[in-house]
């Protein structure tokens, strides 16, 4: 099993590698020009439009999903967007430094948009070309929501934090799911095949860039917090040797948000490389889904508009295949369905779609620490510690003990909470702009700001210390208008049944964020996948292999 699969990375990762090589924007085992005597079923149909399975979307249910249809040798077209980040830049890198922002760095925008915006009230964000880059901020009323672009979807720009959520509070978010399974089968299913790993404890008690955790773990244990290790999809053996200074550095130089350079697992190095390397999945990239429908014999009809890295269209086509995944992530799908209900392209799906969406109670805040407390100029880039105080019936939160990068010292500690607020919003069609419109209450977001400040107030009460007001928009202290985790929009057994099938079509999936509805009471991208692992393999013994 292991040599099965470590083969097929072998090959998925030379397919990657020569299609960044020629620029190729379809990339499977016979364009990566690997000999076909190497594996056992060269894609049959590359040069066909209808495929027996369509993925659309290469985050972590996309992935997963595209691996498994490979496995059970079903031939299947993953879509993506965004690009294929393996070809360096005129800097040798393929990514860009947070403090160091170029084109690479969003999708199409004209300046970056950082989630902290200013440091002593002066706007950091730098103009840069646009392009198709790989981190993008999609802006609506009183809520912003930050999504990756290209082949890896979020695993290429987040924090890597690979946390599984506590038992009881899935139970409570899914009463109809068999937890036992999720946390005896899927949960460490996923957990292994991501490369979850703790931080090694040396790292964490003695590297001067692991300062800031030491000095937040020490105040919340002061104020009567618990602290816990935080899981994560880097790769710690190669932060020790960024530690002992033997290789290039990554999560150790500001790499993060904009890509990592090295260290972290990130999809493309994992899943889709295994996929690829069944031989019966084929990538196509800088291609996005623009309209579904269905024709009369049931077979799924996709529009996708093909750009180049510049943004300018060079082609439309048009797929079909028997069996369609929609795995854009919370936003995507959601914005797919939504507009193929309004316009009545698909118009049997029903009234739950768009609706459950939520931030998963994410707050960002920052104290201000003593001149005695510095919190380090050297800071890595992967948060490793969460502060805990889930179990408080009134508040419950988890604030994450962040990074902040600055190459100065600031005494500044940063957290990123997950709170568990019954906020939800909603999607709506406007017809002027052709999009989906995310619907979020300017006052939504006070629960979780209430949850938050119960925790940091206690701490800063006990430590004479302060808020920043210098670092978000509007000199707020609680960073209320951004999420990292949009979740929800197409709820598992709402808007489709309890595996994913859509309700009102036959062989339509949703396999991604948009299950969840709005909160998970801990990081999303673990859930996101033993899910999506848990729905795929039900899917593909009852609908597609009978
Ligand atoms: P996702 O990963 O968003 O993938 C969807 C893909 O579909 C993207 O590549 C899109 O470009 C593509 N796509 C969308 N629409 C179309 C279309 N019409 N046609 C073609 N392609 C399309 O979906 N989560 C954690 O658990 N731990 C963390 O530490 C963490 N940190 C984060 C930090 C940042 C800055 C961000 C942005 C997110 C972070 N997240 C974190 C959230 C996590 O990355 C997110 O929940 C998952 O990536 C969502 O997975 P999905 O499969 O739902």
């Amino acid at each position: 099993m292991k040599s099965n699969y470590s083969r097929r990375r072998f090959l998925g990762l030379s397919a990657l590698g020569t299609a960044s090589i020629f620029g190729l924007s379809t990339i499977n085992l016979l364009t990566g020009c690997i000999d076909e005597e190497l594996f056992e079923n060269p894609n049959e149909n590359t040069n066909s439009d209808h495929f027996k399975a369509i993925v659309v979307g290469t985050g972590y249910g996309g992935a997963v999903s595209a691996l498994r249809l490979g496995e059970a040798k079903i031939n299947t077209l993953m879509i993506e967007m965004g690009q294929l980040w393996d070809t360096p830049g005129d800097d040798g890198k393929v990514f860009c430094k947070i403090n160091a922002p170029d084109k690479r760095a969003m999708w199409f925008k004209n300046k970056t948009e950082l989630p902290l915006s200013s440091f002593l009230w002066i706007n950091i964000n730098r103009n840069i070309e646009s392009y198709a880059g790989v981190l993008d901020r999609l802006n609506y009323n009183n809520m912003s929501v930050y999504v990756g672009r290209g082949v890896g979807g979020g695993s290429l720009v987040n924090g890597a934090i690979a946390m599984t959520p506590p038992r009881s509070y899935f139970e409570e978010v899914f009463p109809e799911v068999d937890a036992g399974a999720m946390y005896g089968t899927y949960y460490p299913r996923a957990n292994q095949m991501l490369g979850v790993d703790v931080i090694p404890s040396n790292l964490l008690e003695n590297s001067s860039y692991y300062r800031f955790t030491r000095v937040s773990r020490k105040q919340a244990h002061r104020s009567g917090f618990k602290t816990q290790l935080v899981p994560n999809a880097y790769d710690f053996n190669y932060m020790q040797q960024e530690e002992a200074g033997t290789v290039e550095k990554s999560a150790y130089d500001n790499e993060v948000i904009y890509g990592n350079n090295a260290g972290k697992k990130s999809l493309d190095k994992t899943y889709i490389a295994d996929a690829l390397g069944t031989g019966y999945v084929t990538l196509k990239v800088l291609h996005k889904v623009s309209r579904i429908t269905q024709k009369e014999n049931g077979v799924y009809e996709l529009l996708v508009v093909e750009i180049n890295a510049e943004g300018n269209v060079v082609g439309e086509h048009t797929f079909t295949c028997d069996h369609l995944v929609l795995a854009g992530g919370t936003m995507g799908t959601s914005s797919l369905l939504i507009k193929a209900k309004a316009k009545g392209e698909l118009p049997n799906l029903n009234n739950e779609i768009g609706k459950n969406w939520g931030p998963n109670g994410n707050i960002m805040t920052a104290r201000a620490n003593h001149v005695w407390n510095p919190t380090g100029k050297k800071q890595s880039t992967i948060a490793v510690m969460a502060i805990n105080d889930w179990d408080n019936p009134a508040h419950p939160v988890i604030a994450e003990v962040s990074p902040l990068p600055m190459g100065i010292e600031s005494w500044i500690s940063l957290y990123l909470a997950i709170t568990k607020s019954p906020e939800r919003g909603y999607f709506n069609y406007d017809p002027s702009k052709d999009e989906a419109i995310l619907n979020w209450g300017a006052n939504q977001s006070e629960p979780s700001v209430a949850a938050v400040k119960n925790m940091m107030d206690k701490i800063n009460r006990k430590e004479f210390t302060t808020y920043r007001y210098d670092l978000f928009e509007d000199k707020k202290a609680f960073a209320d208008y951004f999420t990292y985790h949009p979740l929800g929009g197409c709820v598992l057994g709402k808007a489709t049944d309890l595996y994913g099938r859509v309700e009102g079509y036959q062989n339509l999936y949703v396999n991604d964020g948009s299950l969840i509805p709005g909160s998970i009471g801990a990081n999303p991208f673990v859930t996101i996948t033993a899910l999506a692992e848990r729905n795929i393999e039900n899917i593909i013994k009852n609908d597609i292999l009978i």
